[in-house]
């Protein structure tokens, strides 16, 4: 059954009646461009075909109510919370997240209410952006209550860059997590057979068609299962320190800083925010750099781009986790044609860039480097760019 059927059916069984609507949003794989992006910097990922929906229906009492159904097939229910009363810190664990985007969206004249019922399968705490495909799902579901779809274009209707903001604002300033505008901007902008090149500082992003199968290619991904949270995780201590970076530099961010220029910028910084100047500047040159080739329709040779990435988010952004190294290790000694860590870091998933006949091998040779080690299996799987965010019509 889909996400959002799922979704439909608890709702029924939570409610004993049917939902309104269903509005789902997917999780996301990002090619390369990492920690990029609260940087002003190019980012390029694609929508996972994996998606969590919120089944819905509009209340007029000012109160939301949120039940998850989980992967054991269990109910969990959230206290009902007024949206007036909503502050920041009043709620943690998984409730923060509808709530945060519930008291977002109170300031944009949205707080009528509502029932939500969320289901789906993007693995979470994978690195493939779980938290963020629910709150995507949760605005969709309370803008859709509130009679508003983004394909309206009416004067209420705001923009999927603009949802993607609110949604940036709840997980910054609701749930604490110092997050950049990446995962958000790609489970709501990606569209299905395209990655999304963003530019984060301007907005302007262009659809750069993908179709590895057609190259005889895969995108094979692979879920290390050792859980990430950026909250509690170094994340931000990467952040300030590329933040305090940039004012030492006086730029308004790392993407102002030229790479033909780094040699001498380093070197007018301290030595612990000189590898993180260096991964940002040189992984922005790389998102550049792999779109070129993706324009010149040559996909295959876009693996050197990503191992690069990988060995700088190892080395210098130090992101990386043993697990990430040993699956990229594995996959490239395997026969991949690059392999990169994909997403904030600290544990998650890698990606490997994989000819279509390896698929197998590589995911079984990951498979035995982590049992060797007596590590919890990998879970791999083969994505391909799938449909953003929006409402579902058949469930
Ligand atoms: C996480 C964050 F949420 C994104 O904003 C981005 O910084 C990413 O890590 C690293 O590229 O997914």
């Amino acid at each position: 059954m889909s996400p959002a059927a799922d979704a439909a059916r608890a709702f029924r069984t939570v409610h004993d009646r049917a939902p309104a609507g269903v509005w789902s949003a997917p999780g996301r794989v990002n090619m390369i461009g990492e920690h990029t992006d609260y940087n002003d910097g190019f980012v390029l990922p694609f929508a996972l075909p994996h998606r969590l929906a919120v089944a819905a229906t509009p209340r007029e009492d000012g109160v939301l109510t949120v039940a998850t159904l989980g992967s054991d097939g269990k109910l969990q229910r959230s206290e009902p919370t007024v949206i007036a009363e909503l502050e920041p810190g009043a709620i943690d664990g998984w409730a923060a997240y509808p709530a945060g985007v519930a008291w977002v969206m109170r300031d944009h004249g949205f707080a009528a209410g509502a029932d939500l019922v969320v289901a789906g399968d993007v693995p979470s705490g994978a690195g493939l952006s779980s938290s963020h495909a629910l709150e995507c799902a949760v605005a969709l579901a309370l803008l859709g209550t509130a009679g508003i779809e983004l394909e309206d274009g009416g004067e209420r209707t705001p923009t999927r860059q603009a949802v993607a903001r609110w949604v940036q604002r709840s997980e910054n300033d609701f749930v604490g997590a110092p997050t950049g505008l990446l995962d958000q901007t790609a489970s709501l902008c990606c569209t299905e057979a395209h990655l999304l090149f963003l530019d984060v500082r301007s907005g302007e992003s262009e659809q750069v068609p993908f179709d590895a199968a057609a190259a005889g290619l895969r995108v094979l991904v692979m879920d290390t299962r050792v859980k990430h949270s950026h909250s509690e995780s170094g994340y931000g201590d990467r952040r300030r320190g590329t933040e305090k970076a940039a004012g030492l530099l006086g730029v308004k961010a790392l993407r102002d800083v030229e790479l033909d220029a780094l040699g001498e910028t380093l070197e007018r910084l301290p030595e612990d925010l000189r590898p993180l100047v260096r991964h940002i500047v040189t992984e922005n040159q790389r998102v550049l750099d792999t779109v070129e080739l993706l324009h010149a329709d040559r996909l295959a040779d876009i693996g050197p781009l990503l191992d690069a990435s990988h060995v700088s988010m190892r080395d210098d952004y130090r992101i990386s986790a043993p697990e990430l190294d040993v699956a990229v290790d594995t996959a490239k000694a395997a026969g991949a044609l690059g392999s990169r860590m994909t997403g904030g870091g600290f544990g998650g998933s890698a990606i490997a860039l994989v000819r279509e006949s390896d698929v197998d091998s590589v995911g079984a040779a990951v498979t035995a480097a982590f049992a060797e080690r007596d590590w919890r299996p990998p879970r791999t799987f083969v994505a391909t760019p799938s449909p953003g965010a929006g409402r579902d019509t058949a469930y």
